[in-house]
């Protein structure tokens, strides 16, 4: 089957963290005013799609992804009158606009779940999941995504409802076709306003197992695998969700996929399955979390990291599509996790954004990445906000745990790595806001912001702008082979994108040390970009300097 085009397979996504990105009113949250004023900066920065995390009501448990009206912008974002004027402002630039559809739960504070709480007979009572208790506990032992119990217990009617993630995100039972069609009637709303798609929040969790059995809690991937993803009906409600409203908009959707792995990927987003059109994997997100999760660090290997790529490859072929990327809201920064957030940060932060530019899928680029921005290594726990790194410290300490080490933990994979404030420039606060920031800036924003990068012509931003614009002259790196050409190399990955017009040679250097590096498939190439002002070579031996990331362009043979 020869791979379809498509505007969604071409373009470049730029995820915006809205709390985090630009406040305008001085209350030190970011705002949808704040974003409208720096749509020049996107514009600029060449990116093609925005996605835009939730700015629907929410009582803020989890950031806005817990939602308590799905028709109204929270009032700390702003009102509808400045999302419309958001989405006329990025459309006016070429900007398409993906919203961000969170359905596999919704707030307890949500007018379904305060109905379906009141009692056991109400109307509302099967949009989420209720059960009794067993043996004086919950229904079963499903643990949460966000440590303790998946189930929650509620006094006024004596039962328990499902919570995958926080209390506050109760479950919405999507055997309930009620459900379903408030789901398509919220899509509805916001496609004909004229949103042009969605990233889909954990959506292969939507089907649930309604035994709820006990799980085995000795290795939490397979609770994602086995007891939260992938349910028996996730097809037959996506099929219908297609059939019900994707298909008669010209949109496009990305699911984010815990638990989707490569053996089941294409059931999601084979072109002939009419479900969505491409998944942000975690595969290699997940690296390194043990058995009992992301708190339980162990040790991963560059050549697993390399090899997920290559694989994904091969499974997705040219039926399916996927995301690339190597950092989001939930996750550490890319440089401080896969590059050296220190003496090489530039080098580092550059050769990553060969790596998401090159590889076969739609690149996503996440706020303040594009300048650098690295993990944020505060001091003193008070200053994180997460739930989630809250809920798991309180765990920690109950198991009286040292508080030191779990910090140490949070430095490396606090999701408030990601959450910091936008560094603008080195005014107060990083030029994020005239007020207090509601989380504290990286103090290494004096150094670290778009104005310096600006004035800089080597700086990672101009970079990542001669990237996207060589991108979109080389449609073989859309729609080209991919194989990996490094044998397995202990610091490089190399790989190979070729169609029949053109052949590229990519090659990475993921760490400081300096090397020849021999290409032996490399016949007259020139080199087309790279991270350094020049590439030394010698015959078909390449001397890679540290964190070194070149292009070449083999001459059409
Ligand atoms: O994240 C789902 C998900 O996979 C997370 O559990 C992620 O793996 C974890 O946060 C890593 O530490 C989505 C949203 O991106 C996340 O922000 C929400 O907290 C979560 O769903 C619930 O909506
Ligand atoms: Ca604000």
């Amino acid at each position: 089957m020869t791979i379809t085009r498509k505007w969604w397979k071409e373009e470049v996504i730029y995820q915006i963290y809205p709390r985090s990105f630009k406040d305008s009113n001085g209350d030190g949250i970011g705002d949808i005013q704040g974003i409208i004023s720096k749509l020049d900066y996107l514009s600029d920065l060449g990116i093609d799609i925005v996605w835009l995390s939730p700015v629907y009501r929410s009582p803020n448990d989890d950031n806005g992804y817990d939602i308590s009206d799905y028709y109204d912008i929270h009032p700390e974002f702003g009102t509808m009158a400045d999302f419309d004027l958001l989405l006329q402002g990025l459309h006016d630039r070429g900007i398409r606009l993906l919203m961000d559809l969170v359905v596999n739960h919704s707030s307890d504070e949500h007018q379904w779940f305060q109905e379906s709480r009141k009692s056991r007979d109400n109307p509302y009572r099967d949009f989420y999941f209720w059960r009794p208790g067993k043996n004086g506990g919950p229904p079963s032992n499903l643990p949460s995504f966000f440590g303790g119990s998946a189930w929650a217990y509620d006094e006024l009617t004596e039962e328990y409802y499902l919570h995958i993630f926080t209390k506050k995100q109760p479950d919405l039972n999507w055997e309930n076709q009620k459900v379903r069609e408030e789901v398509y009637t919220i899509m509805r709303f916001w496609l004909d306003k004229g949103v042009d798609g969605f990233r889909m929040d954990v959506i292969p969790l939507i089907s649930k197992n309604l035994d709820f059995p006990e799980v085995d809690l000795s290795d939490f991937s397979s609770v994602i695998h086995d007891h939260f993803s992938n349910g028996p009906r996730v097809h037959e409600f996506l099929q219908e969700m297609h059939r019900e409203v994707l298909h008669h908009y010209d949109c496009m959707t990305v699911g984010e996929g815990p638990g989707i792995t490569m053996e089941i990927a294409n059931d999601y987003v084979g072109e002939d399955r009419k479900e969505i059109n491409m998944i942000f994997h975690l595969d290699h997100m997940l690296l390194g979390y043990g058995p009992q999760g992301k708190m339980d660090l162990v040790p991963t290997s560059f050549t697993d990291f390399k090899d997920l790529f290559s694989d994904w490859y091969q499974v997705i072929g040219e039926q399916g599509w996927i995301n690339i990327f190597l950092d989001n809201h939930d996750f550490a920064r890319m440089v401080s996790r896969w590059g050296d957030d220190d003496q090489y940060r530039k080098q580092s932060a550059k050769m990553l954004a060969i790596l998401i530019m090159t590889l076969r899928g739609t690149p996503c680029i996440y706020n303040g990445s594009e300048i650098g921005m690295t993990n944020v290594y505060f001091d003193d726990i008070n200053e994180y906000k997460d739930v989630e790194t809250w809920n798991f410290y309180r765990e920690h300490l109950d198991r009286g745990e040292d508080p030191e080490a779990f910090l140490k933990i949070v430095h490396r994979v606090g999701r408030d790595n990601a959450r910091t404030p936008m560094q603008w420039d080195d005014s107060k606060h990083a030029g994020f806001t005239s007020g207090q920031p509601w989380i504290k800036v990286n103090p290494n924003y004096s150094d670290i912001n778009v104005e310096e990068a600006q004035k800089d012509n080597d700086s990672i931003l101009k970079f990542y702008q001669h990237l996207l614009s060589v991108r979109k002259a080389h449609p073989t790196w859309v729609y080209g082979a991919y194989a990996s050409i490094d044998h397995g190399h202990d610091q490089i990955f190399a790989y190979k994108r070729w169609d029949a017009d053109n052949t590229y040679y990519i090659v990475l250097n993921f760490s400081e040390k300096s090397f020849d590096y021999i290409i032996p498939e490399m016949h007259t190439t020139s080199r087309l970009l790279g991270n350094y002002p020049k590439t030394e070579i010698e015959g078909d031996a390449i001397a890679m300097k540290p964190w070194e990331g070149v292009v070449f362009q083999a001459e059409s043979e």
